[in-house]
């Protein structure tokens, strides 16, 4: 099947017939044909969204809400199904894609509550007879460049905000998640979003997400994927004045401490380490542990792992699903090398598997490296897939300066009883999020999501940080004296 983009409101092939095939990781089975469009259809889907954007920002934004409403509804009556195709294209275990549907959910329903709010605000003028008030205005052309990890959940945490407030879009997928891509956007013109207001162009990075960061009529681009081409992202969208919001990688660690709960620490270690096969720039992948429980906790966390099953996200008892292709897992055995070769011990899994129903498929085994020190490259560079490394510490103090010392900044945990410790972490860890005795994922989406350092340029996103994003301000002054009043003049 040849996947096609939707430009202008019409399901149209792309300029040249130039295709990827799309394999299910878990078994290797063809998906799909993805277009890889070139320069000429990012324009056609950019004039399109130019084009739709003096009306669509007209529109009342409660209006626009209520689109959103019914997306979210739609969203619910195909959770099911949204699932199960998110798991056969990208290979996360089907009660995760409920929630990365779910998440999608959530978001439409909070965004199209933001069709009546999008607050500004009113305050006084410094002169007499003067109304001052500043006020949100949609931007424009929306660039929305999304990875295959949470192919529902980020691109409705940037698609729906960007639409309640009046802007267009030109979406570019991942190449390795076109079909949940495809739904969402059938789903949003289903519901009401007219012809040009969204976008989708399927394409690789190098051509067609290029085409888009070069484009003057695009005004803002909203990236998430590796630090690598964030920054190129960044240094294309600055020098067109772009605005850009980047959620980049994650090294994400849990702290656990001598007085903690270590069954509940293994609960959320096992959940955020191995978890969409450590696939989420908030899984888990250090954790660093108080001396006095070091061993205590590698024992268990060793033997949980032991009853993790891999295998197909679709089949019941799957806990662990394939990465999201043969280069990705060949990528993390690298990785267990070099943890090996730096003097890491792997206390479990360090395998690629490929035993039986799993032959065809992407499977590594969850991987637990022992040993590790914060110097090594196993803990300071983002692996993305099921390798947890354990580091020693000696105290709190110890643990929030490793947490702090890498590059990235997204999330952060710890695992304690005292309340001291607990407000102390809360008050130093460097990351835009902070959990307590839970693991590292599990953001809601009303609550700004982002990161510190090299995670991001500074932006958030979900809940009401999504909106500054997406909109700008206006001061707007409104003078009813009928004279003429200086301000900062004196008279
Ligand atoms: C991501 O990995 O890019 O907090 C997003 C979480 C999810 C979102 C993760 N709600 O783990």
């Amino acid at each position: 099947m040849e996947l096609k983009n939707f430009i202008a409101g019409e399901w149209v092939a792309p300029a040249q017939a130039r295709y990827v095939t799309k394999t299910n990781p878990a078994t290797g089975a063809t998906l799909a044909q993805v277009p890889l469009s070139d320069a000429a259809d990012v324009d056609r889907a950019i004039a399109a969204a130019a084009a739709a954007f003096p009306a669509w920002r007209r529109v009342p934004a409660p209006k626009r809400g209520e689109i959103l409403f019914r997306v979210g509804r739609r969203l619910e009556e195909r959770k099911d199904d949204l699932a199960r195709l998110m798991t056969a294209e990208m290979g996360k275990v089907l009660t995760e894609a409920r929630g990365d549907v779910q998440e999608a959910i959530d978001m439409a329903y909070y965004m199209a509550g933001e069709g009546r709010r999008s607050f500004g605000y009113t305050t006084p003028s410094e002169l007499t007879d003067k109304f001052a008030m500043a006020i949100r205005d949609p931007i424009g052309v929306a660039g929305i460049i999304t990875p295959w990890n949470f192919p529902a959940a980020i691109p409705s945490w940037k698609m729906f905000p960007a639409l309640v407030l009046g802007n267009t879009i030109v979406f570019k997928p991942a190449t390795d998640t076109p079909l949940v891509a495809g739904e969402m956007v059938k789903i949003l013109t289903e519901c009401g979003v007219p012809a040009g207001v969204v976008n989708l162009v399927y394409g690789s990075g190098s051509e067609a997400g290029e085409a888009i960061l070069g484009d003057p009529r695009v005004a803002l681009v909203s990236f998430t994927g590796s630090v690598e081409t964030g920054r190129h992202v960044a240094a294309r969208a600055g020098e067109g004045l772009k605005r850009v919001s980047l959620e980049l990688g994650g090294k994400n660690a849990v702290i656990v401490l001598d007085d903690a709960d270590l069954d509940l620490a293994v609960d959320g270690i096992v959940w955020s380490a191995f978890g969409t096969t450590g696939q989420r720039c908030t899984a888990c992948s250090r954790v660093l542990v108080q001396a006095g429980v070091y061993d205590a906790l590698r024992d268990r966390l060793v033997a949980r792992m032991k009853t993790l099953t891999l295998g197909d996200g679709l089949e019941p008892g799957t806990d662990v699903g394939p990465l999201i292709n043969r280069a990705a897992r060949d990528r993390v055995h690298e990785y267990v090398g070099i943890g090996r070769a730096e003097g890491a011990v792997v206390a479990a899994g360090g395998v690629p598997v490929e035993d039986g129903a799993l032959s065809a498929g992407a499977f590594y085994a969850p991987t637990l490296l022992t040993e590790v020190t914060p110097a090594m490259r196993v803990a300071r560079e983002e692996i993305f897939g099921p390798v947890l490394s354990m580091i020693r510490v000696q105290d709190l103090d110890e643990a929030i300066a490793i947490n702090n010392d890498v590059i990235y900044g997204l999330s952060s945990s710890i695992f304690t009883r005292d309340v001291n410790h607990t407000f102390r972490a809360i008050r130093d860890l460097a990351t835009g999020i902070v959990y307590v005795n839970a693991g590292t994922t599990g953001a809601e989406i009303h609550l700004p999501f982002g990161g510190t350092r090299g995670t991001g340029n500074g932006h958030r996103e979900a809940g009401t940080a999504a909106l500054d994003f997406f909109s700008e301000w206006k001061s707007v002054y409104v003078d009813f004296s009928g004279r003429l009043q200086r301000a900062q003049i004196d008279s």
